[in-house]
Order: C-alpha cells, then sequence, then structure tokens
C-alpha cells in the first residue's frame, strides 16, 4: 500500500529508528509572518529541534502530496509563496485531490501528525472562539481536533487576538486537558499573563509525558494542550497587547473581514501597530515551544523504554 504523504529522508529515517520527532505547522509560515522571518523563523525552529535530539517534520502539501519533513529548498520556497491555502480538517484532502498547495494549521497538523505517528506539535499559539463569536460563530476548527486527535500542542496559549476565557471553557466541555507548564496562570500569547488559572500545573517534561500516556492508558483519546510562558523579560504586557488588538479588531470591522482571512489580518495589522515588535515575540515564544517540544518527545521516548 503507497502511504498518504510523502516523508523527508531525516524524518523517514528518524520514525523508523524509533527517535523523538516533533511536528511544526506551515500556516504560521506562509499565513502568521511576513518574508523573510518567516523563513528564518521556520529555519531557526527546525535547527534547534534537532540541537535538542529530536528529527523537526515541518507539514504542508505542495502539488497535492502532503509532506511531513521539508527540505530546506521546499521550506525556502513555501516561505514566498503568497497563493498557498490555509487548510484546516475541511480542506487538507480537497488540497491534495486537486493537487493544490497547502499550509496547514493547528487543525490540519495534528491529522497529519498522528497519521505518521507522531506525537508532539510545536507552533505559536492556538486558533479559538473569537471575540463576537456569539454573533459570528467563528470557532477556530484546532478545539475540535484537540478534542480528537492523540497529539501533544506546545503552544503560548491562545493567540490574545481571540475570546480567551471562552476558548478555555469549550477546551474543558470537550475535555481537552490544558497545562500551565511552570505556571499557575496561562500564558496569553505574547503576554505571560490571561487572568484565567491554569486547569493543571505541570513542571517537567516527563511528567507532560507521563500525563499523556496515563490518558492513551485509560482509553481517553485526543489531544493535549501545553501552554507555555514567555521568559518574563521577553513578552509584551497585556495592556500594550490590548490597544493594539483592539485597533486591529475595529480595522477588521471596517474592511469586512470574516472568516479564515481573520486570524492573518489580525496578526499582520497587529505587526504594524506595534513596528514590528508582536512578530519578534511571536517568533521567540515558537522557538521556547518547540525547545519543550523536544523534550516532550524525548521524555516519550524515555517512558516507552
Ligand atoms: N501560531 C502562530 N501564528 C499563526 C498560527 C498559529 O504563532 O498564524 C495559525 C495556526 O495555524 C492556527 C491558525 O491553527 O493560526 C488559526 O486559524 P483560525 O483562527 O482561522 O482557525
Ligand atoms: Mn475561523
Amino acid at each position: 500500500m503507497t502511504l498518504p504523504f510523502t516523508l523527508s529522508p531525516a524524518v523517514e529515517a528518524a520514525l523508523s529508528e524509533g527517535r523523538p520527532v516533533v511536528a511544526l505547522e506551515s500556516t504560521i509560515i506562509t499565513h502568521g509572518m511576513p518574508w523573510p522571518q518567516n523563513l528564518e523563523m521556520a529555519r531557526g525552529v527546525e535547527a534547534l529541534i534537532r540541537d535538542a535530539g529530536a528529527e523537526p517534520a515541518t507539514i504542508v502539501v505542495i502539488d497535492g502530496t502532503l509532506h511531513i519533513g521539508l527540505t530546506d529548498e521546499h521550506l525556502a520556497a513555501l516561505a514566498q509563496r503568497s497563493d498557498a491555502l490555509k487548510l484546516s480538517r475541511a480542506d487538507l484532502a480537497y488540497a491534495v485531490s486537486a493537487g493544490r498547495t497547502g499550509s496547514t494549521t493547528v487543525a490540519a497538523t495534528m491529522i497529519a501528525a498522528a497519521l505518521a505517528g507522531i506525537d508532539v506539535f510545536a507552533t505559536g499559539g492556538i486558533g479559538g472562539v473569537h471575540k463576537g463569536a456569539e454573533e459570528s460563530f467563528d470557532i477556530s476548527a484546532d478545539l475540535d481536533e484537540l478534542a480528537r486527535t492523540p497529539v501533544i500542542v506546545v503552544c503560548a496559549g491562545a493567540k490574545a487576538i481571540l475570546d480567551l476565557r471562552k476558548t478555555f471553557e469549550v477546551l474543558e466541555t470537550k475535555g481537552v486537558p490544558v497545562v500551565g507548564y511552570g505556571v499557575d496562570e496561562l500564558p496569553a500569547f505574547w503576554s505571560r499573563s490571561s487572568g484565567i488559572a491554569s486547569p493543571i500545573r505541570l513542571d517537567t517534561a516527563d511528567e507532560i509525558a507521563a500525563f499523556q500516556r496515563a490518558r492513551e492508558a485509560l482509553a481517553i483519546d485526543g489531544g493535549l494542550l501545553v501552554a507555555n510562558p514567555l521568559d518574563a523579560p521577553q513578552e509584551i504586557d497585556s495592556e500594550t497587547v490590548a490597544v493594539w488588538i483592539r485597533e486591529a479588531l475595529a480595522d477588521a470591522g471596517r474592511d469586512g473581514i470574516t472568516g479564515k482571512a481573520t486570524t492573518p489580518y489580525l496578526l499582520k495589522r497587529i505587526f504594524e501597530l506595534s513596528e514590528g515588535r508582536s512578530l519578534a515575540v511571536n517568533i521567540e515564544l515558537v522557538r521556547s515551544n518547540a525547545r519543550l517540544a523536544a523534550a516532550i518527545a524525548i521524555a516519550l521516548k524515555a517512558l516507552d523504554e
């Protein structure tokens, strides 16, 4: 049987030798950050996962082929494409059937990672319940995916452009464990503080690995969300961020932005309003999440031995 995806040689070797692998998404590259910082970020994150002792597997659909693990040429080409689709559970298979190119969101990356047998995935911030969702019904498919697909997702919380309280309520309803890594309060992406208590606090990668294996032993399916705050000197305080978000949301309303375009629009607008500061911090938090994800992937392998 032919596999429904293509593994890079490095990822194929790591998986077949039972070495730790960390999945990475590509929407953050094509829709979350401008060129060339997106390429620098993607290369840097892959390098630090390798340095930490795990293999990075960036996931994307190119001309209808689902790639798990990219060569540097693929990565460089992807980072400059402006026509990539933004793929979630609803349209991942459409990109494959129609021969399209598209980057994977948290939801689609989880599907691909699980398919390839990759347990851990690092990103910046998950999607969630948008502000005003009671009118727009805009709730990211990332939340449903976390409820059904068994991958540990390491993030810096949900993106602060969202209604964080509603986002974490939905996760609780769906039975998704949310772990604050080393903190009693969940982080809010660019900021350490969200005003929301960590439902569960764990302080080590080993404890996170053991938690997910215990869930599996109890036949509880679905993912586990790890919220990893930035170090204090790197964060942007939440009042500063709130001002940019308010202005970006007003602009989105004026420009009639809805659906899939909303998150990329808001991130780009906040990048402009913050004069680049939001992007620098976004890159830092992805790097920090990648480091923790590598440690968790290594801890899982140690537990399985
Ligand atoms: N993390 C970032 N930047 C991003 C994203 C995550 O630091 O751009 C992407 C992820 O792919 C996530 C998506 O799944 O934003 C959420 O999109 P939506 O709100 O349309 O579901
Ligand atoms: Mn949406």
